[in-house]
C-alpha cells in the first residue's frame, strides 16, 4: 500500500484483508465511530494474514456519536501476527479526543494480538492517570488535545514535579 487513506466501509463498516495487512508510512488508516456495535455502528478491519502497523490512525465520528465512559471498540482482528504502530499512537496513548472523553488504543486486545479502542471508566479516573502517567514522564502535549486538557494535564504534571512551557 503507498500512501493515500484506507477507510474501511461507507460510513461503517466490515474490510477484510484476504492477505497480509501493512500500510506504508505515509498512509491513513479512517476508522469510524457511530455506535459500539462492530461492522454495523464502526469500522472494523479484518486482516486473514499478518498485520504490521504503520502509518497513521484517523479516528472520526459518524451519525452524531459521542464516545462515553468505560467503552471499547475492537477496530482491527488479526489472525495471524501482529508488529509495530501507528504513527505517534504507542500502545495505551490517547489516539483522539473527542469533549472530554479521551480515545486510547490497545494493541493487545481481543484473543492478545487485535487493535481494540477504549475509553477509561471514569472521568475522575482520567485525572489520576494523567497523573501518573505524567510522573512517568508519559504524557506530553499533544496538537489534537483541546486546550482544557492541555491545562488539565499541566495541573497533574506540575503536582509531581514536571515543569510543561
Ligand atoms: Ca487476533
Amino acid at each position: 500500500m503507498e500512501g493515500g487513506t484506507v477507510a474501511p466501509g461507507n460510513s461503517a463498516g466490515l474490510t477484510t484483508v484476504t492477505g497480509n495487512y501493512a500500510p506504508s508510512s505515509g498512509s491513513t488508516l479512517e476508522i469510524e465511530l457511530a455506535g459500539l456495535m462492530a461492522d454495523v455502528e464502526h469500522d472494523r478491519l479484518l486482516v486473514q494474514g499478518n498485520a504490521a502497523f504503520d502509518g497513521f490512525l484517523d479516528v472520526l465520528l459518524d451519525g452524531g456519536f459521542q464516545p462515553g465512559a468505560d467503552q471499547r471498540f475492537g477496530i482491527i482482528d488479526v489472525e495471524g501476527t501482529a508488529s509495530g504502530q501507528f504513527a505517534g499512537a504507542p500502545q495505551g496513548s490517547v489516539v483522539a479526543t473527542f469533549g472530554s472523553v479521551d480515545v486510547f488504543i490497545d494493541y493487545q486486545g481481543g484473543n492478545g494480538n487485535d487493535v481494540e479502542l477504549f475509553t477509561i471508566p471514569e472521568p475522575a479516573a482520567s485525572i489520576l492517570i494523567g497523573v501518573v502517567l505524567c510522573g512517568l514522564g508519559v504524557v506530553r502535549g499533544r496538537p489534537r488535545r483541546s486546550k482544557r486538557k492541555i491545562q488539565r494535564t499541566a495541573a497533574g504534571c506540575s503536582r509531581s514535579g514536571e515543569s510543561f512551557p
